[in-house]
């Protein structure tokens, strides 16, 4: 299904299925999708209304990114595999089972949920661009020479991808076979800086070739296209036949995050026509089609989606109020003497009670 420019596709942007495309996802799964796709949008427009209202810190939004994140996180297995994001990722921490509650805790400032739940085989959000892919192949690479099933998921933007982490990850993960999927976003922008400026290759996924392993590049704005190379992917991790680089070519819909004015480097006329390729309504177009949606159905789900959002934060107003000393905890498992030093003496200073 591969357009002329190589971008894999199954859904038209109006919603219809290309010409000879059989889906890969049921429509039970397929609605699954929109669920996580509504759900994350519903949270960015909350999650920026607090921001506004000084409630929650710096926040980075999905927004237009939702068939990219979610269609890649569908096609794993969260009991077995890990997940190393990046930052803009939110429905696949909760795919992998994240309790929203914690989400919002970290983004108000309370460290008590920092520690991720010990079952859920997520690793922290990652801002130092790139630095973490090593450890995500790191762990592939474990999962392989312990002889676990499990493979890696790992994003990053295509900005993150100029940085040498990016290269050195990939170059050793091609050497010994890693099971992982390298899946990039491309977004189109890393803040203010346009995709042109990053690299010369037409596309991104064109880099695998130089590390010896597959590289796929998709429609990252069509959910069953995403979910159908990422499944191939995985499906090569598992049989041993290593890593795979899939490019989700996308569009950044909003503001890099909340500190940030795209109105003063975005050409509106890209903007618009990004709007036209909206991922959610791909996917509502496709369901309506096959007599799935409704107004009705929207509604609910949409419904469904606020009240599981306000539920999550009322849960963590539950938590207790943060204490200072608290970033002291969960670092390493056991303080250095200097580190231990130094919460005493804020012990002693502040006042709190640990
Ligand atoms: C090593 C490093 N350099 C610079 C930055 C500042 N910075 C934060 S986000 C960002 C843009 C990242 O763009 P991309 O990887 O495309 O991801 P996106 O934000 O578009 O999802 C930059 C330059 C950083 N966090 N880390
Ligand atoms: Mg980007």
């Amino acid at each position: 299904m591969a357009d002329q420019d190589g971008v894999y596709q199954v859904l038209q942007p109006s919603g219809k299925l290309k010409a000879g495309a059989k889906p890969a996802l049921d429509d039970e799964f397929v609605l699954e999708g929109l669920r996580w796709m509504l759900l994350s949008r519903a949270f960015d427009a909350k999650a920026t209304a607090l921001q506004r209202q000084g409630k929650f810190g710096v926040f980075s939004p999905v927004l237009g990114q939702e068939a990219a994140v979610v269609g890649s996180a569908l096609a794993f297995d969260p009991r077995i595999d890990w997940l190393v994001p990046q930052y803009r990722e939110l429905p696949a921490y909760l795919i992998w089972g994240l309790p929203l509650r914690n989400h919002i805790l970290t983004l108000s400032g309370n460290p008590v949920a920092g520690r991720i739940p010990d079952d859920v085989k997520l690793l922290p959000t990652q801002v130092a661009l790139a630095a973490q892919l090593p450890h995500a192949v790191g762990i592939a690479w474990g999962l392989q020479i312990q002889g676990r099933e499990g493979a890696v998921l790992t994003y990053f933007g295509e900005g993150a991808s100029s940085e040498g982490d990016f290269h050195e990850a990939c170059n050793l993960a091609g050497v010994v076979k890693a099971p992982i999927v390298f899946f990039l976003q491309n977004n189109q922008w890393a803040i203010s800086t346009p995709r042109a400026y990053q690299s010369a290759a037409a596309h991104f996924s064109d880099r695998a070739a130089g590390y010896g392993f597959e590289g796929r590049v998709v429609d990252g704005n069509d959910l069953l296209a995403v979910y159908e190379v990422t499944r191939e992917a995985v499906e090569r991790a598992r049989r041993g036949d290593g890593p795979t680089l899939i490019e989700a070519v996308t569009y950044r819909m909003s503001f890099h995050n909340t500190t940030d004015n795209p109105s003063r480097y975005q050409p509106p006329e890209e903007l618009e026509e990004a709007r036209l390729l909206d991922p959610i309504e791909r996917v509502e177009a496709y369901l309506r089609e096959r007599g799935l949606w409704s107004v009705e159905r929207e509604k609910e789900m949409k419904q469904a989606a606020a009240e599981e959002i306000e539920a999550a934060i009322a849960e963590a107003q539950q938590a207790p109020p943060p204490q200072p000393s608290q970033i002291f905890d969960n670092v390493f498992a056991e303080l250095t003497p200097r580190q231990a030093a130094q919460r005493d003496e804020m012990l002693g200073r502040s006042g709190d009670d640990g």
